[in-house]
């Protein structure tokens, strides 16, 4: 039972979970430190408030995309499981899910719902996007999770269609082939109601940041430029749904051409395609390893139809995975063969995303800590060496305090010294920052746009798409390289600056923050790759299509816009934040001097008469330092491995 219960992906995604919850308590108690000791500001904060950000609000998304009626949606039911005890999403044969559907959790909101976005929309310049912050133009209907009824009814409201003339139609995108006659009016097609939903539920899944899209079979995806453009590249892992009775056809093979092998060419993507439905092969007379022996070797068919690896290639039945949950039928369960699918996302999805996590954000937490860890260990060795002066006979307070009020002042010049040294750099740097963001300033961006609206304004009948796009991108890329070439530039003086501050205060300088400003320009190419089918496809304009490119150009321009924001804010902050290990020692220094200054401060006041009690006060700062020592020793520890705490 319990086997059932769990599958792979609920574990993994639990585990992952909880590991961040961990890190994220982690920071909690280093940022307590900092607080106690009075070593916190302003970029040390936000260094620490952006990494709880990441882990607070990363999700791992999951896309099924594939012909109409191969199970998409019947396979996120069985994903999703018994958990509600009742199918969730409607499945049907013919065309049943109308618009992509996005499912998730949202933790703010006050129950179930589904939102759903109206076809006409589509008519307006307004990407997705921006409609998703402006929820008033959302319908909005309640789910009831007690109540199997209702619950069937508001599900089945996303599969509504209108229907609307060949001319409506092909204005809002649609490719008319594609769509079904109206029976009872001549000349009318079927569109779907909605452009797009919205699902909030509350799932053990979901919950843990799990989220999913449905997507309707070919017609929508060549029509809603942002779901190929934005939410399909997003996702960590896209499952391609294929149905083991008819295996790849035509029409499988023109979604998998024109918008599913982008998507696989892209870095840091997994891609699955299911075979499903394979109990439409089980033969009631036949041995069940021979049932298998043919499924395998469609999978083999069909990893070599699609260049896939034979491990990417999963056969199972949907349907069968989801009775066998919903009646806790482990033996079906296993012939389902629903769990590998589970395991490989497990493994390939949120193992991935642990390991990204791991090498930027853990790392820069790591060097934070032991950063803090190497400055309490230089106070233990100071204040050891001080204790030796006390032990070695000099006992009279009057010598005590000529050491102590040297060594603080000692302790204020190189504090001083690093005070400046830090500002200077600081000014250094604020100079080279309007440099590095004036690259990809958005006037620029702007200027691209315009230009290539100009280029197709002028050229509909010609090439004028291709190029001007080819042109759009052109000129983004060259803003990223320029920009990388500046990021290159202050990482060197950035450099420059820690050896510097090496040099002259004979401390080992914490590591250089470091920036990849490579990885935008590869975003954008990811970007190029999936315009690819578009730019073609619009290759030649028609005036019936002016509103279907508007809308791709601007879903285009935005998404690069996108990479263009990302990169300036990530390399302000990352500018702005190069110095923040270095303003972290810094302030260490002032802190002891703060001590050292409070020290001399007593011994005054009791007249120079040096008592048991401050004899006992070394001891006690000994002792303070050693429980600070092994404090950070333990988040050091548990960030780098959770499974200790
Ligand atoms: N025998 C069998 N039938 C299945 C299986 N999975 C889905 N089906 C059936 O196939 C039909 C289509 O399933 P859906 O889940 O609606 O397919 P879809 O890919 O979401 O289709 P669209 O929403 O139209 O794009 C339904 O009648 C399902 O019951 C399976 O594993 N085995
Ligand atoms: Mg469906």
């Amino acid at each position: 039972m319990a086997a059932i219960d769990k599958d792979q992906l609920s574990r993994q995604v639990e585990a992952f979970t909880a590991w961040k919850q961990a890190i994220a308590r982690e920071i909690a108690r280093y940022r307590g430190w900092l607080n106690n000791q009075g070593l916190n500001n302003r970029d040390v904060d936000d260094r620490l408030a952006t990494a709880l950000k990441t882990l607070r609000f990363d999700r791992i998304l999951l896309a099924f995309v594939g012909e109409f009626s191969r199970g998409k949606s019947e396979l996120i039911n069985a994903i999703l499981g018994k958990h509600y005890g009742q199918r969730l999403l409607p499945t049907r044969i013919g065309r049943t899910t109308m618009c992509p559907t996005e499912l998730f959790y949202d933790a703010s909101a006050t129950g179930a719902y589904i939102k759903l976005l109206p076809i006409q929309t589509r008519g307006d310049n307004i990407p997705l996007s921006t409609y998703k912050r402006q929820l008033e133009h959302w319908v909005h209907l309640t789910i009831n999770l007690d109540d199997p009824a209702a619950l069937k009814k508001t599900f089945t409201e996303v599969a509504q269609t209108r229907e609307v003339s060949l001319e409506v139609a092909s204005e809002l995108g649609f490719q008319v082939e594609y769509l079904e006659p109206s029976l009872s009016k001549p000349g009318h097609v079927h569109i779907p109601a909605w452009r797009h939903a919205l699902i909030n539920m509350d799932h053990p899944l979901l919950r843990q940041g799990l989220a999913i899209i449905d997507t309707p079979g070919l017609n929508a995806l060549g029509s809603e430029p942002e779901l190929t453009l934005s939410l399909l590249p997003d996702a960590q892992a896209l499952v391609f749904v294929l149905s083991a009775d008819s295996g790849v056809t035509a029409s499988d093979f023109a979604i998998w051409n024109s918008h599913v092998k982008e998507i696989a060419q892209r870095r840091g993507a997994a891609l699955y395609a299911v075979l499903n439905k394979i109990d439409l092969l089980w033969d009631d007379d036949e041995e069940p390893e021979e049932a298998d022996e043919s499924v395998n070797r469609l999978a083999r068919l069909t990893a070599k139809q699609l260049h896939l690896s034979p491990d990417n290639v999963l056969p199972l039945s949907a349907k069968q995975g989801l009775k066998a949950r919903m009646h806790n039928n482990p033996e079906l369960l296993a012939r389902s063969r629903l769990e590998t699918l589970e395991g490989a996302l497990a493994r390939s999805v949120v193992n991935a995303k642990e390991a990204a996590l791991k090498t930027t954000l853990v790392r820069e937490l790591t060097d934070m800590v032991e950063a803090s860890r190497q400055a309490v260990l230089a106070q233990r060795v100071r204040l050891e060496a001080e204790e030796r002066v006390q032990a070695s006979g000099h006992r009279d307070a009057e010598h005590e305090l000529v050491l102590l009020t040297r060594a603080a002042q000692q302790e204020q010049v190189s504090y001083n010294k690093r005070l400046v040294f830090l500002q200077q750099s600081r000014k250094l740097l604020e100079q080279q920052l309007p440099r590095l963001v004036s690259t990809l300033a958005a006037s620029r961006l702007e200027a691209h746009f315009a230009r290539a609206r100009e280029q197709v304004a002028s050229n509909r009948m010609g090439m004028g798409v291709p190029n001007a796009v080819t042109g759009f991108f052109q000129g983004v890329r060259t803003d990223l390289g320029l920009f990388r070439q500046e990021v290159e530039t202050t990482q060197l003086l950035v450099q420059k600056l820690y050896e510097r501050y090496s040099l002259e205060t004979g401390a080992a300088a914490p590591p250089v923050p470091r920036m990849d400003a490579s990885q935008y320009l590869r975003e954008l190419e990811d970007l190029e790759v999936q315009a690819g089918p578009y730019k073609n496809r619009l290759g030649n304009l028609l005036t019936s299509q002016q509103k279907v490119f508007d809308r791709f150009f601007e879903t285009l321009a935005r998404e690069a816009a996108l990479v263009h924001e990302r990169a300036r804010l990530d390399g302000e902050r990352w500018s702005k934040q190069s110095l923040a290990p270095l303003i972290q020692q810094a302030l260490e220094s002032r802190k002891r001097l703060e001590v050292q200054m409070a020290k001399l401060e007593k011994l005054r006041a009791m007249g120079g008469s040096r008592t048991d009690k401050s004899g006992g006060g070394l001891t006690e700062q000994r002792e303070a330092l050693r429980e600070q020592q092994t404090l950070l020793e333990d988040i050091l520890g548990r960030i780098k491995d959770p499974a200790l705490a």
